[in-house]
């Protein structure tokens, strides 16, 4: 492979810190599972509106390809080479009151962490007969759960389209057809091996083999941010006990993209702003101050309906779990102040 033949459109962090130089050094490396840095940065060269633009195959590709890796992850999170991450999973140093009560403007909570299995390479460069493995360990494991995480697994293979679609359309499930998933190679043989299970009223749900093997996630109508993080802390803590999932010391939990190493929790609301979303500058003042993202109404890379927006923390590494939720808490309340006052 030759260096890549990036243009003006490329704006992902590979393409700016992917330099000839680091490319000749990184060329011709293969991690014991064999995945190469042409794997790891295809989808951002297919893809020049990626924000990050590489994935990893493995955990040892975060340190065989760390001239790429390290100056993203100091980009993306704020956090050096020399750091270590920290967890801290105690609701009750969340300092987290429901920041809308009336319920005029967050339409719903959600909170996620992504898991790999620890003895399986990432997505990336799984395996089929791996992939299947992953899903029936995972998938019988979260049958043994009880109480209200209690639920069933729903494999896509053989799913009826109309159940699917509105499972997507309800913001419960991924979707298909993800371009930048698909030049990843995260969607090979799709949709064997992948699947979504949830209890019954939908409020504890896990996504299997999607961009990472588990993505287990917390969500219910309105604010209260306090009662979805309680339920997802139980929810990890009883997944913690039965299966054993990748971590480092410096990068904590191992996810496929960068943007998900540490924590691997991305906390949202959907939330209407209808006269803030007007002055996208004071918006975007506010976001950055909390280290917020915004994303569209049906989640990365879509744009926002009628005033609605997805906004959520955007740093995960070397800060905790508890620090994620605070940073969209004290965005979120921010927020709402400053539109109401408009
Ligand atoms: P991820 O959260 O796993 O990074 P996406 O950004 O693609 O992935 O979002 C996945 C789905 O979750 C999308 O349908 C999105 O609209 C939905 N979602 C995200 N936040 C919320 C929320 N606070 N309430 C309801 N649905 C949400
Ligand atoms: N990995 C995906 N969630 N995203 C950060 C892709 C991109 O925009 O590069």
């Amino acid at each position: 492979m030759t260096y890549p033949n990036f243009t003006k459109d490329h704006k992902s962090l590979m393409a700016k810190y992917l330099t000839k130089e680091v490319f000749e050094n990184l060329k011709g490396l293969k991690t014991k599972n064999g995945f190469t840095i042409e794997q790891a940065i295809k989808s951002g060269i297919d893809n020049p509106d990626s924000g990050i633009g590489v994935y990893a195959g493995d955990e040892e590709s975060y340190t065989l390809f760390a001239p790429l890796f390290d100056p993203i992850i100091e980009e993306y999170h704020g956090f050096s080479k020399e750091d270590r991450h920290k967890s801290n999973l105690n609701p009750s140093e969340l300092n987290a009151s429901n920041p809308d009560p009336s319920n005029r403007y967050i339409i719903s909570t959600r909170i996620r962490v992504g898991r790999n299995l620890a003895d399986f390479p990432l997505g990336t460069s799984i395996s089929k007969e791996q992939r299947y493995e992953v899903e029936k360990i995972v998938s019988t494991t979260l049958e043994s759960l009880d109480g209200n995480l209690e639920g069933r697994y729903y494999p896509l293979l053989g799913m009826n389209e109309e159940d699917r679609l509105s499972l997507v359309q309800d913001h419960f499930l991924f979707k298909a057809g993800d371009r930048f998933l698909e030049s990843a190679g995260l969607n090979r043989d799709w949709p064997s091996g992948r699947g979504i299970y949830h209890n019954n009223e939908k409020t504890f749900l896990v996504w299997i083999n999607e961009e990472d093997e588990l993505r287990v996630i917390s969500m219910q109508k309105g604010g209260n941010i306090k009662e979805v993080f309680e339920r997802l802390v139980s929810a990890i803590k009883e997944l913690e006990k039965r299966m054993k999932f990748a971590y480092s010391e410096h990068l904590g939990y191992i996810t496929s993209c960068p943007t998900n190493l540490g924590t691997a929790m991305r906390a949202s609301v959907h939330i209407s702003l209808p006269k803030l979303c007007k002055n996208m500058e004071l918006f975007k003042s506010i976001t950055n101050k909390h280290h917020l993202q915004i994303r569209g109404i049906h989640g990365e890379h879509s744009s926002s309906e009628e005033g609605i927006y997805d906004i959520s923390n955007k740093r995960r590494l070397g800060i905790t779990e508890v620090e994620c939720v605070q940073d969209m808490h004290n965005g979120i309340t921010e927020l709402i102040k400053v539109e109401e006052n408009l």
